[in-house]
């Protein structure tokens, strides 16, 4: 454990960097073909992996320490937005929720200093890392919570490789409704050996959800079961980030569930294998072929694929609610019915009434005059594909897969080859 006359060294000498803390990495730390922070590449590069890449998020830079790996996460208000339209005061961790990705390898010893600048206590506990007890972040039980103002060190050797996530371990059901996470990644020491072949990308993903009602602009930690915004990265389709590859590459998508439901994750266009959980890498006896699979309340999973069907392929969870935004929950329902007048007429007396259409709710994918930094339920203008609305919002995204990339850049929608696309037969105009 680091004393406190070395922390009170260390903050001396400016190594914590507390005043100088990226609110997001620069630009110009980031290599400009991957995307990924020049640091996380440098170490990828040196001991043999691919590092990960959090879509709508970034890895926490570290410094070296006396051959100690360091880190500095502050836990704080932040303002979010889920997507244009939709901000809020949430908590997270150096200025965004999730909290910044922390990556090392097995093997390395790592000092994380956790400062409170929220306005009560908190504590971090390291979700599925092996660590001495006295580590594990547990307020009241492991240690006292660290109160606002006060910074504490974690320090521990890293004993697996996996995915695996960080977040409080005091006030939980208030933090973690308020958006704070994050992911611990831990390579292994050795990625030729049991861990399988290596990924060309490996990206990473938190589900989440928020009752963050219509027209209000902080969450409601009190909701249990009916949310209004579920996440990927704290962010809504269509804010949520596409995943890139190009056709021939080893994907890995790392999935992490602090929220309050299961999610059946569900890719288009490929088979892939489950490979690993909390548990850290399974064996490859253990891999089994999914198209969807239920990623479980405070559970990882992750999935690896070969991308070799080029396309536009969704990515989200089978969950239909989960791929809208507020205000799709517990309205009338008034499928099949002929209302005409009738919603006029109930609307003067309650001006808030709305009704499900006659022809479901498609049409109210566009709808924009709802309660103010409320988004559309369905996806909304912002969610236009090619061909038309893709009336999603929530946790969706879309898995972008070319013959030939121009690094991280998005390459706009995909260009069917001829005969290759769904055609009208017949009907309409
Ligand atoms: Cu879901």
């Amino acid at each position: 454990m680091i004393s406190r006359r070395k922390l009170i060294q260390l903050i001396g000498a400016g190594s914590l960097a507390g005043a100088a803390l990226p609110a997001a990495a620069a630009d110009a730390d980031l290599d400009p073909v991957s995307g990924l922070a020049a640091q996380a590449l440098a170490e990828g590069g040196r001991r043999g992996y691919t590092p990960v890449a959090t879509p709508n998020g970034r890895s926490l830079p570290f410094t070296l320490q006396d051959g100690v790996k360091q880190f500095h996460l502050v836990a704080e208000e932040i303002e979010h937005e889920f997507a244009p339209g939709c901000r809020a005061k949430c908590w997270g961790y150096n200025g965004s929720t999730p909290g910044p990705t922390i990556e090392a390898a097995e093997g390395e010893r790592v000092r994380i200093l956790v400062s409170n600048k929220l306005p009560e206590p908190t504590s971090i506990h390291w979700h599925g890392v092996l660590l001495p007890n006295g580590m594990d972040g547990v307020a009241g039980l492991t240690q006292s919570a660290i109160l606002p103002g006060e910074t504490w060190a974690y320090e521990f050797t890293l004993r697996q490789a996996g995915s695996h996530m960080y977040h409080p371990h005091a006030d939980e059901m208030v933090q973690m409704a308020m958006g704070m996470m994050g992911f611990f990644i831990i390579h292994p020491k050795d990625p030729s050996g049991d861990a399988g072949p290596r990924v060309d990308r490996d990206y990473a993903i938190m589900l989440h959800n928020w009752a963050l009602h219509p027209g209000t602009y902080r969450p409601d930690p009190s909701i249990m079961q009916d949310f209004d915004l579920w996440t990927f990265n704290s962010k809504v389709y269509p804010a949520t980030a596409p995943l890139l590859a190009q056709t021939g590459e080893r994907v890995r998508i790392r999935l992490g569930n602090l929220s309050m439901w299961n999610h059946p994750m569900h890719l288009h266009g490929h088979r892939f294998w489950v490979t690993g959980s909390d548990g850290d890498r399974w064996p490859r006896s253990s891999w089994r072929p999914e198209v969807t699979h239920i990623v479980g309340v405070g559970q990882m999973r992750d999935f690896e694929f070969i991308a070799d069907n080029p396309g536009d392929w969704a990515f989200h969870c089978h969950m239909s609610h989960h791929t809208m935004n507020a205000m799709g929950h517990g309205i009338a329902n008034a499928l099949g019915v002929d209302q005409s007048g009738v919603e006029d007429k109930i609307r003067a007396m309650l001006p808030d009434y709305m009704a499900m259409q006659p022809g479901g709710m498609a049409d109210m994918s566009g709808m924009m005059d709802g309660p103010a930094n409320t988004l559309p339920m369905a996806g909304g203008p912002g969610a236009q594909g090619p061909y038309g609305s893709i009336g999603m919002g929530g946790m969706f995204t879309v898995l972008k897969v070319r013959e030939a990339l121009q690094g991280r850049h998005d390459p706009g929608w995909y260009r069917h080859p001829k005969g290759s696309r769904a055609y009208k037969v017949s009907g309409g105009s």
